[in-house]
């Protein structure tokens, strides 16, 4: 079972979706993520082991190599590609409720900007570390933010901005939702964003990377 919950993981790892796939070239011809999953549960192990003991622990690894540039993002992006693969066969268990998740995180890019790779990859990493990602996409208004967050009571938020020019919308965006709801958790990060900007603006965490969120996250659930 251990066995095989390790090869899950570490197909996640290095991105092995399912036999068919031709990526990583040393695991050519064998299973991936897809087929490993299917057999975990057929052979009766829970949903949960498989989420926490293989998927979470497979993308966990994937993040902290990419924080420490050991990969780089298409290397994230096949691993997150493996995840989701094998989330497809949990799906029925978390629409019955049997696996439960840390929670949901709404993310977005803010207003005026387009950019969404390194949102992407956040919403990514924080979906295959257990939690439910609501993604809003980019150019997102204060007001379709403050609508999620309304429709998912006890939400944390994450706000991206890769621009200097909507800098100024993330602020706004923080002010307003902060009046509105101040018991909401808001998570910022974006290329031209750092830590005294967070403190600056009332958000309350800043993260350079999407590890750094998980961490931020699996914290609050704890
Ligand atoms: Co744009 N662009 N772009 N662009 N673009 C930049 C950002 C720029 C630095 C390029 C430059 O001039 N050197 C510059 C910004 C300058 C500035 O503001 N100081 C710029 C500009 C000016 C523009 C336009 C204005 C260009 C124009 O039209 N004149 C225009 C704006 C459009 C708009 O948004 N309204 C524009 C357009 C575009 C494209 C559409 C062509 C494309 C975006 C495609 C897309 O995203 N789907 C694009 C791209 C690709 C870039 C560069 C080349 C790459 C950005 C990227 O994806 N990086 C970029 C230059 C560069 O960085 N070399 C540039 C990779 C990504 C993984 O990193 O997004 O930083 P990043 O995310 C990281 C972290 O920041 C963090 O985690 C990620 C992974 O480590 N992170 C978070 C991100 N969000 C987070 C949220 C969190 C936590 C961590 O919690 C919620």
């Amino acid at each position: 079972m251990e066995q095989l919950l390790g090869k899950i993981a570490h197909c996640v790892e290095f991105g092995k979706i399912n036999l068919a796939a031709p990526y990583p070239p040393d695991m050519k011809g064998q299973e991936g993520a897809d087929e490993l999953t299917k057999k975990a549960l057929e052979q009766g192990v829970s949903a949960e082991d498989v989420l926490k003991k293989a998927l979470v622990l497979g993308m966990e690894r994937v993040g902290i190599k990419f924080r420490e540039n050991k990969v780089y993002v298409p290397q994230v992006l096949m691993s997150a590609k493996a995840m989701h693969t094998a989330m497809e066969h949990l799906k029925p268990y978390f629409q019955s409720g049997s696996v439960k998740r840390k929670g949901i995180f709404v993310i977005g890019t803010v207003a005026g900007d387009l950019h969404d790779i390194g949102k992407n990859l956040v919403s990514m990493m924080v979906e295959g570390n257990g939690w439910q990602v609501v993604d809003l996409g980019t150019d997102v208004k204060t007001e379709k933010f403050l609508e999620a967050a309304k429709a998912h009571p006890g939400c944390t938020l994450g706000l991206s901005a890769l621009l200097t020019t909507t800098m100024g919308n993330m602020e706004k965006t923080v002010k307003d939702l902060k009046e509105q709801l101040p018991d909401l958790k808001i998570l910022i990060g974006g290329a031209p964003v750092n830590d005294s900007f967070r403190q600056k603006i009332g958000a309350d965490f800043y993260s350079p990377d999407p590890q750094g969120a998980v961490e931020f996250l699996n914290k609050l659930s704890a």
